[in-house]
């Protein structure tokens, strides 16, 4: 289970955790302690600590503690409080689709690739739309990579094209048909107004389109986008915050070798 980890190291510390009911820690198991910050427009006063002090028991919070309020400009007061949360989540009964590979470093995954396919793998990359947002794809696929994990340009057995931003769906996949692409690298940072889902939904249809849905390995990524909603748009995967090359080329690889042997 995931976090199983922590959570077994924090039952053995203390006997008192029920992963049906868990609650935020403070100093103390079950104690509820949360923090928090906001501002309210209204005067500093004793009055303003009282409605911080109401507002945060309409939060679910009890004790609420206003630990220090400034008046940062007439009529704005902000608050940095303490409250005990009233509410649980149970922990056991929660599943969270993920992409299911093991994640491989660099080398490991050119030669599963060489033993594996035997050729490199096309992987053609873009900012699809009007997302201008280039280095979540960039992370991905520069030679330099990010955060110390080399991009995919950086690899033996795949062949990078990065095509960056503000790429229409249509003049994407023309370059993924020029380029005989096996995987397409989609990043969507924009999401006001669900542009990103329009965006993602279009470029689905206009592979299905010219039937070429299963002839590649659909993948996208960005700060708000989960394997889930990556599967519910008809994509394969998606990676979200804090995804590297690592993950990606992986599931990549492994998710083409499946595909042969289906
Ligand atoms: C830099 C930046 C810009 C720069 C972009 C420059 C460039 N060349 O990229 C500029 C100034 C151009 C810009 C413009 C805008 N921006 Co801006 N920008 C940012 C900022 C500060 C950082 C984004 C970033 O680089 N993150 C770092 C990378 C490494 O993280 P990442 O993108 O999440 O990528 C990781 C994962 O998501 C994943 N990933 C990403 N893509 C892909 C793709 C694949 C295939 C895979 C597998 C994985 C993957 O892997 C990456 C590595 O782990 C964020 C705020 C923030 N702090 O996040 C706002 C932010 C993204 N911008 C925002 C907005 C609103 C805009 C503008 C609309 C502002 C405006 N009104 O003009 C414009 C839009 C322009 C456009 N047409 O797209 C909002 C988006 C809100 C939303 N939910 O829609 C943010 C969150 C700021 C905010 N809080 O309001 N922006």
């Amino acid at each position: 289970m995931s976090g199983g980890l922590y959570s077994m190291d924090a039952k053995d510390f203390d006997k008192t955790l029920d992963l049906t009911k868990v609650k935020p820690y403070g100093d103390t198991m079950n104690d509820g302690k949360i923090q928090l910050s906001f501002t309210l427009p209204v005067p500093s006063g004793a009055e303003a600590v009282e409605a911080a002090k109401q507002l945060i028991k309409k939060m679910g919070l009890d004790n609420p503690l206003v630990v220090y309020y400034r008046e940062l400009t007439p009529g704005y007061t902000f608050f940095n409080c303490y409250g005990s949360c009233t509410h649980t989540v149970d922990f056991s009964s929660i599943f969270v689709p993920k992409v299911e590979s093991d994640v491989m470093e660099m080398g490991e995954t050119d030669e599963y690739i060489r033993q594996n396919i035997g050729r490199k793998l096309v992987v053609v990359g873009a900012s699809t739309g009007t997302d201008a947002h280039t280095v979540g794809i960039d992370a991905i696929m520069n030679m330099k990579g990010y955060a110390g994990h080399y991009g995919l340009e950086r690899y033996d057995m795949f062949e990078a094209y990065n095509l960056g931003s503000q790429v229409p769906n249509e003049e994407f996949l023309a370059r993924a048909i020029e380029l005989k692409a096996d995987a397409l690298l989609v990043s969507q940072t924009v999401t006001q107004k669900d542009i990103h889902i329009q965006n993602l939904t279009e470029l689905v249809e206009l592979i299905e389109a010219e039937g070429l849905r299963d002839k590649m390995i659909l993948v996208c990524g960005g700060p708000r986008i989960t394997h889930e909603l990556a599967k519910e748009l008809g994509y394969d995967a998606g990676f979200g915050s804090g995804s590297y090359a690592d993950d990606v080329a992986s599931y990549i690889a492994q998710e083409f070798v499946n595909r042969i042997k289906r």
